[in-house]
């Protein structure tokens, strides 16, 4: 056995926080778009705009919450406050928002209703709140700006119930002789923490990771232990849009890579930092009458969600609503196939009632057997010499499979580095999917075989080797 590093040694200890656990467990969410945008037909609005445009007359956050639970969705997340500043809640620090509208006799309040629409149907509830600002007066004067920033903040996180997360974007648009807003992020941070626990910060944050692109592409190794230096705010700023005319940015390909043994040997600090893959369902993140016919076809996003959900990161879906206050009929035909084709793909789990056997394990409180009931915490454990390591699952009988999923027990970190999944066929065994990192969750997708048996061998791993999920569908 050969000696472990200490740089390795050092990554295999990293962990996440219990609210990053928690939120992996939400996998594939929505992202709602929102407000001004949508009554001038624009991306970026710049602040002016007449708060009397903002009129969803038939506004209908139950009709939102509902179609994402039929899509599969687990939460729903708000963009409470975009660039242009105007706000979707009864704010008390500035007249540009919902108050001074139209719509309901400035009375209304989008983020109650969305929130309440969430809560009755089963799915969480998160915020979007651009720390750039076009409209406050403020921004760009410091302090001034922090505070009026976190006076928000605060309405946000104490009015609406509990929220799974805080997206905070790291767009700006002001350009080099724009007003600079150093923003306090630290002080966010805490005000969220002591007010919202669970909550997990996202993109300009400590929590979850942008995956670095606005077009559904993951990384092959989407590696959730990363240098420290990836949740550098300057860095997320720079990497983030900066003109609404050009396209978004594309991963750097010297980012292609954040988490292998070359990238983080020389880092002396690492985090937990897993990735998200945000995209739209249309060109426009807000909703335009000429992205009709952009809408992403469902192979598209059928395959969009395998390489995010299925490959160690979580996939968050924006559908615009119309001025009406209302989905297009074409976005939830869409996604009620997506929701449908999701059920159909993992109807049953026919690994649930199998045995598990391996050449190793640490103790017999983690053999391969203890995988195979429903509490992620019960996993299997290799000991301290994971390469070679194997698990055979034996359904029993001969089954039509096309899919396996794999977890690793995350809690005790990620070690994973390379694995092989084989099935047998005729008495031998044909290797059907081979990667690096596992995490969270790999589906691991193959030509369907009729076949009992399935293997999956640990390559390389970093201490030791942990499962606590191994699927066949
Ligand atoms: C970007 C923003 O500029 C877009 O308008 C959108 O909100 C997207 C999710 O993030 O940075």
């Amino acid at each position: 056995m050969s000696k472990t590093p200490d740089y390795i040694k050092y990554a295999a200890s990293v962990v996440p926080s219990e609210r990053q656990l928690k939120w992996q467990e939400m996998e594939f969410y929505a992202f709602m778009h929102f407000g001004m945008n949508t009554f001038t037909d624009s991306e970026w609005g710049n602040g002016n705009e007449d708060p009397e445009l903002f009129n969803p007359e038939t506004l209908d956050c139950r009709q939102w919450a509902k179609l994402c639970q039929l899509t599969g969705m687990r939460g729903l997340i708000l963009t409470a406050k975009h660039h242009d500043g105007f706000c979707l809640w009864q704010t008390e620090y500035t007249d540009h928002s919902v108050r001074s509208s139209k719509w309901k006799d400035g009375h209304g309040d989008v983020v109650a209703e969305c929130a309440a629409a969430c809560k009755e149907f089963g799915i969480k509830f998160g915020i979007y709140v651009s720390p750039w600002d076009r409209h406050e007066e403020t921004y760009g004067q410091g302090e001034p700006y922090n505070e009026f920033f976190r006076n928000q903040l605060r309405e946000l996180l104490t009015n609406y119930g509990d929220l799974f997360c805080v997206w905070f974007d790291g767009a700006c648009g002001e350009g080099p002789n724009g007003r600079k807003q150093e923003y306090d992020w630290e002080s966010y941070y805490s005000l969220i923490r002591e007010l919202q626990p669970d909550a997990t910060i996202h993109i300009s944050g400590p929590d979850v990771r942008w995956c670095g692109n606005e077009a559904g592409v993951c990384r092959k190794s989407e590696w959730s232990v990363v240098p420290y230096y990836y949740s550098n705010q300057e860095l997320i700023r720079a990497g983030s849009q900066s003109d609404i005319s050009k396209p978004p940015k594309k991963i750097n390909p010297t980012d292609l890579d954040l988490g292998s043994r070359k990238a983080i040997k020389n880092c002396n600090k690492l985090i937990w930092y897993p990735a998200e893959v945000d995209v739209s369902i249309r060109k426009g993140w807000f909703y335009h009458p000429s992205d009709d016919y952009t809408i992403k076809p469902l192979s598209k996003l059928m395959s969009i969600y395998y390489n995010s959900v299925g490959a160690n990161a979580a996939f968050l879906l924006n559908i615009p609503p119309m001025p009406s206050g209302k989905i297009n009929e074409k976005d939830i035909e869409t996604l009620l196939s997506m929701g449908a084709q999701l059920e159909i793909d993992f109807n049953e789990n026919l690994a649930e009632d199998s045995v598990m056997t391996d050449n190793r394990h640490l103790d017999k409180d983690h053999t391969g057997q203890h995988i195979l009931n429903d509490d992620p915490e019960s996993y299997w454990h290799s000991g301290d010499d994971p390469e070679g390591a194997e698990l055979v699952l034996d359904l029993t009988d001969e089954f039509d499979i096309d899919k396996i999923v794999l977890g690793e027990h995350i809690r005790t970190g990620q070690q994973i580095e390379e694995f092989e999944l084989f099935v047998q066929l005729g008495g031998k065994w044909k290797k059907l999917s081979e990667g690096t990192v596992i995490g969270y969750k790999r589906i691991c997708r193959f030509k369907e075989v009729r076949a009992r048996y399935f293997k999956l061998v640990i390559k390389k791993a970093r201490c030791f080797a942990t499962i606590s999920k191994f699927e066949a569908y």
